[in-house]
């Protein structure tokens, strides 16, 4: 058992070796993406990984759980105070299997949710129709207005005109602060459930440098671990349990939302939770309640701001005009670029971004004219002001020198040095 990875399994040793100088070589500016801390990391390969425990802590379906409890409720706790919610379930592999939990805890077959279009800024499992879960559920969904921000006439609209039984308020491509208030009143007039996916802002919600839904009214709220938060790759699914029964119908009366929660992700959609993984959210919500994170929350969200304003310099187009969070989308439809074209230049010289949609976008998905770029990442490998500008000025450099193979190599060169000034944190 002891024999290294080298001799057992070489290719697989070497892949991990060109993942870790891939990385450490490289800028990483997903919006989506983050490094977890070295303890974080070391826990997930820690002796929960050998243990079944469905079920939940005190109600399990095996023996031996009493450290698997422990951890389990642990992670409980500090889920609910970081977020201010009632209850937490925190066993969802990650955010479309809790998505999917929820919208199985509270919905019928059939039922109506409303949510933002993909391509206006949404996710794929907020009913984009490639899912299969678009057709259990009836999706519509809700855009934004010519200024890239969301329409809450139409939100409105849609809701007097289809009762939807949720509301959802969440996006993956999105570069504001959702406003939760508006989301709150027009839901009290369709008497619909509100559930919010704050995934990409979970670490800004959770240091109250963004707004929490539940101040608002918010019955429940979703965030994946990995994106902001910076934790294991896993999801919160985080409810109140005094929710008075948000259904006008008596024969839509709703069980209590917390219970049909846990009863959503097991036994229904899913088994045995990933203890190794719950037990590295546990520490790793601790880490959150630091003042470090907070620090690294507030400048993560200085630089994305740093960063548009010097690519509003640079003459670029920005979808909203700029950024309240931790992302900017670049909007290239009225130039010869496009998102698929950045990304690959980028590629080119050791940057990693993700291209993205523009609201009414003009060109296909897999060739949109959009790019997403967020500050994250980088800002857990220490990246402040000065070189924020300095990466803005890179991703410049870059897209004027698409066709020049020679400048872009130059340019890899120099973010490679760059990087070797910011390491990765958990790469030992
Ligand atoms: N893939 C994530 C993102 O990049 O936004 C969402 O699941």
């Amino acid at each position: 058992m002891s024999t290294p990875l080298s001799t057992t399994d070489p290719e697989i040793r070497t892949a991990i070796e060109n993942e870790q100088r891939r990385q450490s070589e490289g800028m990483e500016l997903i919006a989506s993406e983050n490094y977890q801390s070295p303890a974080v990391l070391a826990v997930q390969s820690s002796v929960f990984a050998n243990k079944y425990s469905e079920g939940f802590p005190g109600k399990r379906y095996y023996g031996g759980q009493e450290y698997t409890d422990t951890i389990e409720t642990l992670a409980i706790q500090r889920a609910k105070q970081l977020f201010k919610s009632d209850h937490a379930n925190v066993q969802a592999l990650s955010g479309a299997a809790a998505n999917l939990a929820f919208y199985s805890a509270v919905m019928q077959p059939g039922d109506t949710i409303l949510g933002m279009d993909l391509t206006h800024g949404g996710h794929l499992t907020h009913g984009a129709p490639v899912t299969f879960f678009s057709k259990v559920f009836n999706f519509q969904r809700y855009k934004t207005l010519p200024n890239g921000k969301i329409d809450f006439a139409q939100v409105r609209d849609l809701a007097r005109e289809l009762n939807p039984k949720v509301i959802l308020a969440g996006f993956s491509a999105y570069p504001r602060e959702l406003e939760y208030d508006k989301f709150a009143e027009i839901a009290k007039e369709s008497w619909a459930i509100l559930y919010a996916d704050i995934s990409h802002i979970g670490g800004f919600v959770a240091t109250g440098i963004l707004k929490n839904p539940f101040d608002y009214g918010f019955h429940a709220v979703m965030t994946t671990t990995h994106k902001s938060l910076r934790w294991p790759r896993g999801a919160l699914l985080l409810s109140k349990g005094t929710v008075s029964n948000p259904l006008k119908k008596p024969e839509d009366t709703i069980e209590h939302i917390p219970t049909r929660i846990d009863r959503a992700v097991f036994p229904w959609m899913q088994g045995g939770p990933h203890m190794n993984t719950i037990v590295a959210i546990a520490v790793a919500l601790k880490e959150a309640q630091t003042s470090s994170f907070f620090d690294y929350a507030q400048q993560t969200l200085v630089n994305a701001k740093l960063l548009a304003s010097e690519l509003l310099a640079y003459g670029y187009t920005l979808v909203t005009g700029g950024t309240d969070n931790h992302m900017v989308i670049v909007d290239f439809s009225w130039t010869q670029r496009n998102g698929a074209i950045a990304e690959r230049t980028l590629d080119k010289i050791g940057i990693s971004t993700s291209k993205s949609t523009i609201p009414d976008d003009p060109n296909p998905p897999f060739r949109p004219s959009g790019l997403r770029i967020g500050m994250p990442a980088m800002t857990t490998r220490g990246v402040k002001e000065s070189w924020t500008k300095k990466i803005a000025s890179f991703i410049h450099q870059a897209l004027l020198a698409t066709n020049d193979e020679e400048k872009l190599a130059q340019l890899r060169e120099e973010v490679k040095e760059f990087c070797g000034s910011y390491p990765v944190p958990s790469i030992r």
